[in-house]
């Protein structure tokens, strides 16, 4: 991509004249919470003319956040010359007299739904609670601020789901597991004495998007945090989300009571570890009143669990649900497990684990899944767990940090990839059972429902690292209240927030992001390719890796050789396909009837098999990888037409990130396509570039210090 000179001198003008104008540089802390002034100026004197005094009465933290932030939206979008004749905005729950004159029907809006109405002339934002309010006033703000009509106000809305959180892999170091953005935001030297002012930020953005729960801590967990001294921090942690209505979790490190409890054993049935539990989970709701309760990742990766003790995960997750469920608090047990000592293949593991315990975990317990059986890969095809547990609900778990996906450095949004997830059909009781279905409760009647993202946040001035990282957290939080909204509208919601109305750089931004994730498939790990990245910080290529346990190499997963590539998951391989419905085998058994996307997840095939398109098998390979790095150049395009439309920081970050990202995708396609060759041995197809340089180039090169990487110490 190369810009001609006199455009670039013209572009840089126009860049300055749009910057000295109304394009103040934007640092990107304020997220897609700006309230820039509305631009057009009919529509904002249609708004000055509709929206006159707030009539409200705050008797809660909560309701005073709320009209807060209406005030600080509606004098930053309309500035202070509202009309004091124009109709009123009428704000509260029925408690207010205002309110419950109108008479209005919340009785479907539960306690965290909200209602914006129309009464009269006047505009209503109602709910049941001051935690609907809340969402309530920053739906009609996210209405105003995306320069919508006001003929569309009405909007009841309700979430699908009832727990809603992030899961921080923070580590009480302040290092965070597979995270770029910096340090984490949580400062517990510092906690509880200096309370950071940016907490509130974090969980106003939070509460913008309807997320209601955090996890403070990685999953890899540290039995310190349930030390006196910690519940201290994590109390005053929440204290300071509580009005936004975020409640606050734990990870909790199965092996607690012999690391700071003093006792012998762990043994989830010895009742000394029972009673130990028991005081301690009373302890923690002594110094947080409304703690949510535990996310626990045991027996997998090197955590304790309790198969140490000759028990199973039933037995360790309902230990823990018992002593929280006087306290109303839940555990979500990870699903993530799997043992390289057993034979069998590592997607089918948690599968054989988890349905054999189906009916035996305690009603406060949710099993929490990954969207993918391996984890978290650039694609994966939903987990086999879905629909196959009808007795015990589940949490889905989606990885908002980009582990796999470039990190923070590369441009992927990832809303299409979860849309694919929660619209996967199960089949569990019969068409129609998606994973939106299983997880939000409505299949098997459940009523514990929950979701999860692995957060992509840090002390980084713009919280993401990358300026476009934010619309990943953003759509993970509107997908977790309405599993229903389309990626599309969600990224142009984000971006119009983000960057302003101006049809042309929505609609350029949006194209962007919308075709980001399976660009990054592509020149990566296309048609099904999986785990094949580099060991250890995950960042780049490394199909060659062949050291160590199977299950962590890249050659366990695609089995190239000169007979083909994939990995065989049907009835003539490991038969991991047998885990799935038999809509679904039927569809992903025959290499003539899956989708290209999941091809080598469940086939191996030779290098000439004939792909739909005519293409043999090596051939659409080759032209896979070569279109992902096209397609960057393009975005590159793309986002370069936008400059002097978007101010200058984010566009030369933005800018910076793409060129890198370029070279990145080159050198993923090169690396992969010099060692297939290896196998394939045939010529690379025309429009194919190849690969720059020897195979011996790629193996060797290293990346030092990557972030995120939890064997670095630093
Ligand atoms: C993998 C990560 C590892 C996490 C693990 C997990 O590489 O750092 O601890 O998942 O989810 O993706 O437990």
């Amino acid at each position: 991509m190369r810009i001609p000179r006199p455009l670039l001198a013209l572009s840089l003008a126009v860049a300055l004249a749009g910057s000295a104008a109304n394009l103040l540089a934007e640092d990107g802390y304020r997220l897609w919470l700006r309230y820039e002034p509305v631009a057009n100026e009919a529509l904002a004197k249609a708004y000055r003319n509709a929206i006159g005094p707030i009539v409200a009465d705050a008797t809660s933290d909560t309701a005073q956040i709320a009209l807060d932030e209406l005030e600080r939206g509606l004098s930053g979008l309309l500035g202070n010359k509202r009309s004091r004749s124009a109709p009123k905005l009428l704000v509260g729950t029925p408690q207010s007299a205002h309110i419950a004159k109108l008479g209005l029907d919340l009785s479907e809006l539960g306690s965290e739904g909200f209602q914006l109405a129309q009464s009269g002339k006047n505009l209503v934002i109602a709910a049941n609670t001051d935690q609907g309010l809340l969402y309530g006033v920053f739906a009609f703000l996210r209405h105003l601020q995306s320069a919508g009509s006001l003929d569309n106000v009405p909007l009841t809305s309700t979430p699908k789901i009832d727990h809603r959180l992030l899961n921080h892999w923070d580590n009480l170091t302040r290092t965070v597991e597979r995270s770029m953005a910096g340090a984490s935001i949580f400062n517990w030297f510092d906690l509880p004495y200096y309370v950071e002012p940016y907490y509130h930020d974090y969980a106003r953005a939070c509460a913008s998007i309807g997320i209601n729960g955090t996890v403070l801590t990685n999953v890899n967990s540290n039995a310190t945090v349930l030390r006196p001294q910690f519940l201290e921090k994590v109390a005053a942690l929440a204290d300071t989300f509580r009005p936004y209505g975020i409640q606050v979790y734990l990870t909790a490190r199965f092996s607690a009571p012999v690391e700071i409890g003093g006792l012998e054993t762990a043994d989830p049935l010895d009742p000394a570890v029972i009673k130990w539990w028991s005081d301690k989970i009373d302890e923690i709701y002594t110094y947080v009143p409304d703690f949510g309760g535990f996310l626990v990742k045991a027996n997998s990766e090197g955590q304790p669990g309790p198969q140490a003790y000759g028990r199973d995960h039933a037995d360790g997750a309902n230990l823990l649900a018992r002593a929280l469920a006087p306290h109303d608090g839940i555990v979500m047990w990870r699903a993530f497990v799997y043992d390289f000592e057993v034979k069998e293949d590592r997607h089918k593991q948690a599968y054989t684990e988890f349905t054999a315990l189906d009916g035996r975990f305690e009603p406060n317990v949710s099993i929490q899944t990954k969207n993918g059986a391996i984890d978290f890969m650039p694609r994966e095809p939903f987990h086999p767990l879905f629909g196959a547990t009808p007795e015990t609900p589940h949490t889905l778990e989606l990885q908002i940090t980009q582990e796999y996906l470039g990190g923070d450095i590369h441009l992927a949004y990832l809303a299409p990839m979860w849309e694919e997830t929660l619209e996967s059909d199960t089949f569990a009781t019969g068409p129609g059972s998606t994973v939106a279905k299983i997880v939000d409760g409505s299949v098997f009647g459940h009523n514990l429902t929950a979701i999860a993202g692995v957060a992509n946040i840090g002390n980084e001035r713009n919280w993401t690292g990358h300026p476009m990282g934010a619309a990943n957290w953003y759509a993970f939080g509107r997908l977790a209240w309405d599993h229903e909204l389309s990626s599309e509208d969600i990224a142009d919601e984000w971006t119009r927030l983000s960057f302003g109305n101006d049809p042309n750089t929505v609609a350029t931004i949006t194209k962007i992001l919308l075709g980001s994730h399976q660009t990054v498939v592509d020149y990566s790990m296309p048609l099904g390719l999986h785990h094949i990245m580099y060991p250890g910080h995950h960042y780049g290529p490394g199909p060659w890796h062949d050291q160590g346990r199977p299950d962590w190499t890249s050659t366990y997963y695609h089995n190239a050789s000169e007979r083909g590539i994939g990995f065989d998951r049907t009835v003539s391989g490991s038969n991991a396909l047998g885990q799935y419905a038999p809509e679904v085998v039927e569809k992903w058994g025959s290499p003539q009837s899956i989708e290209d996307k999941y091809l080598l997840w469940f086939h191996h095939l030779d290098w000439d098999f004939q792909m739909k398109s005519g293409n043999t098998l090596w051939n659409e390979l080759c032209l896979t990888y070569q279109s992902g790095v096209d397609r960057v150049d393009e975005m590159l395009d793309q986002w370069s037409s936008l400059q002097g439309a978007v101010d200058a920081q984010r566009h030369a970050r933005v800018t910076a990130l793409l060129r890198r990202q370029l070279e990145d995708a080159k050198f993923y396609k090169d690396a992969c396509l010099a060692y297939f060759h290896t196998f394939a041995q045939r010529p690379f197809p025309e429009g194919v570039e190849a690969p720059e340089y020897s195979l011996d180039y790629y193996k060797n090169f290293e990346l030092y210090h990557v972030p995120g990487h939890p064997g670095e110490q630093w």
